[in-house]
């Protein structure tokens, strides 16, 4: 599955509050490969592998969590993400199917 996705980093690896100044708002091309949500600069290119920069925006969501992010209400569409190693980010997608969608593909990895 494939995307743009907006997102937002609320809590970094150790599960910590992410600090202020890497808070904000970032758009993406977001790619669900296996158990990896690649979140590309770039759009997607299904014959292109991801670049350097792009794998460090890269996620592993096996044994991941996400569901709507029923407690964030100034932006519509947002999904709440907590990975296994309790980072948690918030993606915001293009419209309610979609926020769906990308929440059932995630869970089902
Ligand atoms: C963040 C940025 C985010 C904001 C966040 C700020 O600043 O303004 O848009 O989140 O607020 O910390 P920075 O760019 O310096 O990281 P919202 O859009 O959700 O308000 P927060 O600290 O309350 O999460």
């Amino acid at each position: 599955k494939h995307g743009v996705l907006t997102r937002k980093s609320h809590a970094d690896m150790d599960g910590k509050r992410t600090p202020r100044g890497r808070r904000s708002w970032k758009k993406f091309y977001a790619v669900l490969k296996g158990t990896i949500l690649y979140l590309q600069k770039n759009e997607y290119r299904p014959e292109e592998d991801p670049s350097e920069g792009d794998l460090k925006n890269a996620v592993r969501v096996n044994h991941a969590l996400a569901t709507r992010a029923n407690d964030y209400s100034k932006r519509p569409n947002v999904l709440k993400l907590k990975t296994s190693d309790w980072r948690v980010y918030l993606l915001q997608a293009s419209n309610e199917e979609e926020m769906m969608s990308w929440i059932l593909r995630i869970n089902l990895v």
